[in-house]
């Protein structure tokens, strides 16, 4: 992190204390995070303190609307349940100016949240309880938003999970093919191309009004939900920016792609690939429990259907990005974003060859709930 441009930014917040470290955080593919420790006569204090990728998000402004509206509604929605919100819920630091966005010297828009003390994420779920807790997690945040007003917010990514237009896209980019990397990835290519219909399906069920638009996460890997250090439970959930309209099965589904998968989100071993059935049990039960009676019939039917076109937009997603020369992940090698491909493909082929069980989980789940 530049020392330069991390002073620009300190200056520009009214933070009480002397600041005594600065940690990166190295979770995340898109913004660039770090925690900041103050000393305060009472003690210390953390805040995170975020640069947001304005290469992926254009309109950082309407980011932060967005974030400062559904933070706000969360905190609410917490007090009308009888819950303390402290520690609960993002809070926006505003700057010296009180805007929630503060520029650099080169121009980069950071913000500063609450640091959720006492709490950690996970890359990888380690049980089937506590992968129960992140689905109840993304269930109760689904549900406290369930009365948020839509028309509020900002598409903060136009299209972000319109899985037709990433297809095309995608065909866009293996035309141009501009860093020659078409020919060895020609496989995948035509594992994409064979499911171009059947990935259609949810876009155009809410083109015809078969599925509604809530307000959904659209990003609900577990990692996005911060854990009590000592109990184990679910404190917060994060990384609100691209909360916008979408559909319940975005966020079911993706939360399933990474986390009831038996291996890391860009694992090279494809033989160690699989839909793990106790986790996708598990985190079923939670978000259902928390939403069944807020979706109507054609989301609950659907849910598994989420999960397989979430994993094969995220690899379709990350395949554009190797055809185009890596410009949207980060990445830690140069064939980074074709072994995250690849991944996705065995385990969306996994889900396809357990369809008809993870049909049975869900029924069963769906109707004891109801
Ligand atoms: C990105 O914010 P982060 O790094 O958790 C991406 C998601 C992908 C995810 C894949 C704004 O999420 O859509 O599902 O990587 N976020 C954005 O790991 O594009
Ligand atoms: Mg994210």
């Amino acid at each position: 992190m530049n020392d330069t441009l991390l002073r620009s930014v300190l200056a520009g917040y009214d933070f009480p204390g002397e600041p005594t470290s600065v940690t990166e955080i190295k979770t995340g593919h898109i913004n660039t995070t770090c925690r900041l420790t103050f000393r305060e006569p009472a003690g210390t204090r953390d805040y995170l303190l975020q640069r947001i990728n304005t290469f992926a998000f254009h309109k950082p402004e309407e980011v932060m609307e967005n974030v400062t509206l559904v933070t706000e509604h969360l905190h609410r929605a917490l007090v009308s349940r009888g819950m303390d919100p402290e520690n609960r819920v993002l809070r926006v630091i505003p700057t010296r100016e009180g805007r929630p966005l503060c520029y650099d010297t080169d121009g980069g828009a950071w913000r500063a949240y609450n640091f959720i003390a006492h709490a950690h994420s996970v890359d990888a779920v380690e049980s089937p309880e506590q992968f129960g807790i992140v689905g109840r997690a993304f269930g109760d945040f689904q549900s406290m938003l369930s009365d948020f007003p839509i028309e509020k917010l900002h598409d903060t990514i136009p299209f972000f999970h319109d899985t037709i237009r990433r297809m095309d896209n995608f065909e866009a980019s293996v035309a141009r093919d501009v860093a020659g990397r078409a020919e060895c990835a020609a496989e995948e290519i035509a594992f994409v191309r064979a499911r171009r219909e059947a990935m259609g399906r949810i876009v155009r069920m809410i083109s015809d009004g078969t599925l509604p638009l809530r307000v959904t996460h659209n990003d609900t890997k577990c990692n996005n939900v911060m854990v009590d250090d000592v109990t184990g439970e679910a404190l917060c959930v994060v990384d609100l920016d691209t909360v916008m309209a979408g559909s319940a099965l975005y966020d079911f589904g993706d939360a399933i792609r990474f986390g009831a998968s038996t291996a890391a989100e860009d694992e090279r071993d494809l033989s160690k690939v699989r839909l793990d059935m106790d986790l996708f049990t598990a985190f079923t039960e939670g978000f259902v429990s928390r939403t069944a009676r807020g979706l109507v019939r054609a989301e609950l039917d659907n849910l598994v259907l989420g999960a397989l076109v979430m994993t094969f937009e995220v690899g379709l997603r990350f395949l554009t990005d190797y055809l185009d020369g890596d410009v949207y992940f980060r990445i830690e090698s140069p064939d980074h974003n074709l072994a995250r491909a690849k991944c996705q493909f065995k385990l969306l082929s996994d889900m396809e060859s357990h369809r008809a069980e993870m049909e049975a989980v869900v029924h069963d789940i769906v109707e004891k709930h109801l």
